[in-house]
């Protein structure tokens, strides 16, 4: 039994990476894979680094796993970068965050072009500083014309306050005659989120060993597979990302094609 068992991690690590990501390729892929990006304070202080180095560490991991994911075919990837909580950090460390957008870009967008990556930004822009907006515009508008993998950054986002905000827009629709009560739906709802020209997430990542959503797409994770993690954002890697991938499908093809929701 446990011989099986370490003969199965030994094959596992003994694989070539591309032989694993060629695998996971041969069957269905996470067409969209939201991760929160978990550990970068704990990584620093593992090293008594300040805990913006873990940042900026964390910000490496974000390319490293973007051009990753295209690679491999993932359609979608949102990332948690900030969120309507984080203002609550020192002011020091928010305005170093609030640098990352422009830095991250300033080094990688060129190459991100090349890939046919396309930025995009989810959550609430107007409390963000005008230099990080409009390093995030100029990007957003450069690769608007490219159809590769959309990287989704999730920029002081709060999935509740989005909620509120659709309930708003739906609320004066109503209020002007637009639409009537009965019209309002769950695809309704939906539609006046800020992911309205995404699909849902297939798969949910959560890196350092947090176990909670902390007010990340509630609305839009309600059928999503989730997947935990130990290792700290700035240590995870294309294996762990394939780790998860494999997961999923592991899941995937326990459903045995079976269509829909199993809640029994
Ligand atoms: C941030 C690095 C990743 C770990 C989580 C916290 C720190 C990339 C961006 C970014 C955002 C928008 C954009 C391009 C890049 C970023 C923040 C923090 C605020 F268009 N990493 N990263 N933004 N961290």
């Amino acid at each position: 039994m446990f011989n099986k068992l370490i003969r199965k991690n030994e094959k596992k690590i003994n694989i070539h990476l591309d032989e694993r990501k060629e695998n996971a390729q041969k069957e269905q892929l996470p067409s969209h894979i939201a991760i929160i990006m978990d550990g970068n304070g704990r990584w620093a202080k593992k090293r008594s680094l300040p805990r913006i180095a873990g940042h900026h560490e964390g910000m490496k991991t974000v390319k490293k796993i973007t051009l990753f994911a295209n690679e491999v075919g993932i359609d979608t990837l949102t990332l948690y970068a900030f969120s309507t909580e984080n203002w609550k950090r020192p002011k020091m460390e928010v305005e170093f965050l609030m640098r990352l957008p422009e830095e991250f870009l300033g080094t990688y967008l060129p190459e991100l072009i090349e890939q046919n990556v396309q930025v995009r930004m989810m959550g609430n822009h107007d409390m963000l500083p005008e230099h990080t907006k409009r390093a995030i515009y100029k990007a957003m508008d450069e690769t608007a014309q490219n159809d590769g993998l959309i990287l989704n950054f999730a920029m002081n986002y709060g999935s509740r306050d989005e909620i509120v905000q659709a309930v708003k827009r739906i609320a004066k629709q109503i209020e002007q005659k637009e639409i009537l009560e009965d019209e309002i739906t769950e695809e309704l709802l939906t539609n006046n989120l800020m992911t309205k020209d995404l699909s849902e997430p297939d798969l949910l990542i959560r890196t350092s060993g947090e176990v909670r959503l902390s007010n990340f797409m509630l609305w839009q994770l309600a059928y999503t597979e989730f997947w935990f993690t130990d290792t700290l954002w700035p240590d995870f890697d294309e294996a762990c990302l394939l780790e998860a991938i494999e997961s999923y499908q592991k899941r995937n093809r326990r459903y045995g094609g079976l269509k829909g929701e199993e809640v029994n």
